[in-house]
């Protein structure tokens, strides 16, 4: 697990150099966005039922045929899985947040997710999409908290990179 400031200080380290101009901005940009990173993991830590929750109902009422016969949420265990399923992009994305850091997703949540959701006949589209709804939720609240929008990339950051990351191997592999 890396996170930004390790990261940077690795690379130079590796070159064997001084900190220069553009390491400093770097560094200067993570600690000025510090606190609302850690205002998102609050919010997160406190509200992930609800946040999880609202996300998914969004999911449903546009994709209703989900929870019908035939569709993938279809019964009380595969709902249950689908919700944990986006219960994990939340605390992932929360280590990712912190860490300001996105590598931690590619290890431990997309690496071979694509093949197990192909397997398990999973759909891309909506899973994608719920990724990028627990993001929004996420944003809104925050909005509502009066953050001001312009900063708010940094929020989404991890969700998007969740959800490019696995639209994309599927669009690889097909
Ligand atoms: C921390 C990293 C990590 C991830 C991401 C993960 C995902 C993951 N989701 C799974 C299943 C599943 N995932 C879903 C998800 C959905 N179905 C839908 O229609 C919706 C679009 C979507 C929810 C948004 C469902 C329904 C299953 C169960 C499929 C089945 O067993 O038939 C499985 C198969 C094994 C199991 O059921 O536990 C894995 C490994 N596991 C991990 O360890």
């Amino acid at each position: 697990m890396r996170d930004a400031i390790g990261g940077l200080i690795g690379r130079y380290d590796q070159l064997g150099r001084y900190l220069d101009r553009s390491a400093i901005d770097s560094i200067e940009k993570y600690l000025d966005e510090s606190s609302l990173r850690i205002q998102a993991v609050e919010l997160i830590n406190r509200e992930a039922a609800e946040i999880v929750r609202e996300a998914s109902q969004r999911l449903f009422r546009d994709e209703p045929e989900l929870l019908l016969p035939g569709g993938n949420a279809y019964t009380t265990r595969r709902l249950a899985a689908c919700l944990r399923d986006m219960d994990y992009f939340l605390r992932y994305a929360s280590y990712a947040l912190v860490a300001a850091d996105s590598t931690i997703l590619n290890e431990r949540v997309l690496n071979g997710l694509d093949d197990t959701y192909k397997s398990l006949g999973v759909p891309t589209g909506p899973t994608v999409r719920s990724i990028i709804l627990l993001g929004e939720v996420i944003v809104e609240r925050l909005q509502a908290a009066g953050v001001e929008s312009a900063r708010l990339a940094v929020v989404a950051a991890p969700f998007d990179h969740m959800a490019r990351g696995l639209a994309e191997t599927n669009v690889r592999q097909r």
